[in-house]
C-alpha cells in the first residue's frame, strides 16, 4: 500500500468514527429517545424500514462478494466462461423477495399514517392548542383555558394533545423530535395533528421549514407537567400577577404603554390589544425569550429591546437603541422581569 493509499484509508476511518462518535452524544433534540406514542411508533417504522432495508444490503453485497471471490479468473484460464441465463427459481426468488418486501413495508406505513391522522376521540377529553408559526417564533394558544403565550408549550403528562397549527406570514414547520414528526403550518389553511407526552421533561424542538433570514433562530419547547402542576400553570397564567412592584418597574410599564403595547399584550393589565408580537403575560417565569434564541434574564431582555435587528436579522421588532436611553431601557427590562404568573 503506497503512502497515499494509507493516508487516505486513515483519514476515511477516522471520518467514520468522528460520525459513529458523532451520534453517542446525548442529544435531547433527537427522534431516537421518543417521549410519547406518536414518536415512538414514527421511530418503530423508521426501526423496521431500515432493518429490512439492512438485511436487503447483507444479503445482496454478501452474494455480490460470493460471486466476486469464487468466479474470479484464475491463472491459466483462458477464453470465456460458460454463460448461463435464465434460471427460473433465482428469477422468481429475486422478483418476489423484493414485491413481499415492498408491500409489507407498504402496509406499516398506511397503517402507521392511519393511525396518527386519526384524532382523539372526545372522551379522551383532548387538550386543545392552537399552534401559530410566525417570523421566527411560536405563539400557542390554549382556547379551553383563554391563556396566549410563547415560546414554551406546556401540557400535562399523559394526555392526548390537539394542536390546529396555522401561520400569520409564511410556511413553517411545527417539529418537536421527542414527541413526533412534523407538520407544516400553511398560511391561510389549520392543519391537524395529535401528540402526547408519556414522561414529565423539557423537550426542545424547532421550524423545520426555511421560512426566511432568521429561521434557524426560530425554537420552542414543550415542557411536559403532572396534572397538577399543569394546572398551577394554567391558574397562575389566568390570574396573572402583572403589577409593577418597584419604582424603576412603575416607569416601564409607562414607557412599555408608549413604544410596546401596539404589538404585545400581557395578561391582568390593559395592554390587550397589540397582537404583532408574543403576548407576554408571565414573561418573568420563562426560561427563555425571542423564540428561545436567548435565556430570560435582564442582559438579554436589554440586548433584545436595544437591538433586535442585530439579534434577529429582519425580525418586526424594532431596535429602540435610537428611542430609548440606557436607563429607559433599564426600567423596561425590571418592568417585564416582574410580570409573573399568579
Ligand atoms: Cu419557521
Amino acid at each position: 500500500m503506497t503512502r497515499r493509499i494509507r493516508s487516505k484509508a486513515l483519514a476515511c476511518v477516522g471520518m467514520l468514527a468522528a460520525v459513529a462518535l458523532g451520534a453517542c452524544a446525548r442529544h435531547p433534540q433527537s427522534v431516537f429517545r421518543p417521549a410519547g406514542p406518536v414518536a415512538r411508533m414514527e421511530l418503530g417504522l423508521m426501526a423496521t424500514s431500515l432493518w429490512i432495508m439492512i438485511g436487503v444490503f447483507v444479503v445482496v453485497a454478501g452474494a455480490l462478494l460470493y460471486v466476486i471471490a469464487r468466479f474470479r479468473e484464475r491463472k491459466g484460464q483462458e477464453g470465456i466462461p460458460p454463460q448461463v441465463e435464465g434460471s427460473h427459481i433465482l428469477e422468481v426468488l429475486w422478483t418476489g423477495i423484493p414485491i413481499i418486501l415492498v408491500a409489507l413495508l407498504t402496509v406499516l406505513t398506511v397503517r402507521t399514517t392511519f393511525a396518527l391522522a386519526k384524532p382523539p376521540a372526545s372522551s379522551q377529553h383532548p387538550l386543545q392548542i392552537t399552534v401559530v408559526g410566525h417570523q421566527w417564533w411560536w405563539e400557542f394558544k390554549y382556547p379551553q383555558y383563554g391563556i396566549v403565550t410563547a415560546d414554551t408549550m406546556h401540557i400535562p403528562v399523559n394526555r392526548k394533545i390537539e394542536l390546529s397549527l396555522q401561520s400569520a406570514d409564511v410556511l413553517h414547520s411545527f417539529w418537536i423530535p421527542a414527541l413526533g414528526g412534523k407538520e407544516d403550518t400553511v398560511p391561510g389553511q389549520t392543519n391537524l395533528l395529535w401528540l402526547e407526552a408519556t414522561r414529565t421533561g423539557t423537550f426542545p424542538g424547532q421550524c423545520a421549514e426555511f421560512c426566511g433570514t432568521s429561521h434557524s433562530l426560530m425554537r420552542m419547547y414543550a415542557v411536559s407537567q403532572s396534572p397538577t402542576a399543569f394546572s398551577t400553570w394554567v391558574h397562575g397564567m389566568q390570574h396573572p400577577n402583572s403589577a409593577p412592584k418597584t419604582k424603576l418597574a412603575k416607569q416601564g410599564m409607562q414607557i412599555f404603554a408608549t413604544n410596546c403595547a401596539l404589538c404585545h399584550s400581557i395578561g391582568g393589565t390593559p395592554f390587550t390589544k397589540g397582537t404583532l408580537g408574543p403576548n407576554l403575560t408571565g414573561l418573568g417565569n420563562r426560561r427563555v425569550i425571542v423564540g428561545g434564541a436567548l435565556q430570560n434574564n435582564t442582559q438579554d431582555i436589554i440586548y433584545w429591546v436595544h437591538d433586535a435587528q442585530h439579534i434577529m436579522p429582519d425580525t418586526i421588532m424594532p431596535n429602540f437603541s435610537t428611542l430609548l436611553t440606557p436607563s429607559q431601557l433599564q426600567a423596561v427590562a425590571a418592568y417585564l422581569e416582574g410580570l409573573k404568573r399568579g
